[in-house]
């Protein structure tokens, strides 16, 4: 079969990244069933010939208008797919979709008819917000984290800074690859309107990265390996944590004095 991704080799790359993270999350076990989402803009990646084709679905409702996404395309994850199947073969678990000009529908232009995610309206509703602030991220992640989702089952880490505060002084990559920390968003219905309102706000007091309490975490960042990297070392600080835990006692992390030496030693925000 004839795939977009033939002689686009910028926008191969930016795909098979989302197919390499795929099988990373799969093989962590973050991603049982069909648990997680990938959402990617490659808009910079298409040319005057994929503009010009015809799309293989007719215009369907977004659900809200995302007046900066106009003309915009994206690469997602299908409704129901498994990560494990993205993995393998991209363009069969995953579409290229095309925002029509109303910024209120889009259309499934490549390779197959692969309906999106049900996530996607908020994840296309993140990337509106990120175009809005001028930002460079262009990836979105979705994915089940297990010791960080455990971490959210106790009151004490959904506390704002908490949970930052405690897997920064694990062990000192964390502040150093995380240097925004973990926001916290308080249970909400997945796929719901609400949870992707409270997303966009919790990233907007800049984090990249932010922790759906008994659910899992969604991150941004330029590229879809940037975004699943952060979600990694804050969860192996979470791992960390829990195996001093296992092994009988409370950490005594690093101190404040240690954390900030850091801070000023690699100019990292905060
Ligand atoms: O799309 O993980 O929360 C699968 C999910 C939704
Ligand atoms: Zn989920």
């Amino acid at each position: 079969m004839k795939s977009v991704l033939n002689n686009r080799p910028a926008l191969k790359e930016d795909i098979e990244k989302v197919a390499e993270v795929a099988g990373y999350l799969w093989q962590k076990g973050w991603a049982e069933r069909n648990g997680g989402n990938i959402t990617v803009n490659v808009t910079a990646w298409i040319d005057d010939e994929l503009r010009a084709q015809s799309p293989i679905s007719g215009p369907r409702a977004i659900g809200m208008t995302l007046p900066r996404l106009r003309d915009c395309w994206f690469f997602c994850k299908g409704t129901g797919r498994r990560m494990r199947d993205l993995a393998r073969d991209p363009m069969a678990g995953g579409a290229l979709i095309r925002i029509t000009d109303d910024c209120a529908h889009y259309q499934i232009v490549a390779d197959r008819l692969v309906t999106p995610t049900s996530e996607l309206p908020s994840h296309l509703a993140v990337h509106d917000y990120l175009l809005a602030k001028g930002s460079p991220y262009r990836a979105s992640l979705h994915t089940h984290p297990t010791e960080l989702v455990a971490l959210t089952h106790n009151k004490k880490w959904l506390e704002k800074d908490a949970a930052t505060r405690m897997l920064w002084s694990m062990i000192p990559e964390t502040k150093a690859f995380c240097p925004r920390g973990l926001g916290i968003v308080p249970y909400l219905l997945p796929s719901s309107l609400e949870l992707a309102e409270a997303t966009i706000r919790t990233l907007d007091q800049d984090y990249d990265v932010v922790m759906w309490e008994k659910h899992g975490v969604f991150a941004v960042d330029t590229d879809i390996v940037s975004a699943f990297d952060q979600v990694d070392v804050l969860n192996k600080a979470a791992q960390i944590y829990g195996a001093a835990r296992n092994m009988g006692f409370e950490p005594d992390g690093m101190t404040d004095a240690q954390l900030r030496e850091l801070s000023d030693a690699f100019d990292l925000p905060k």
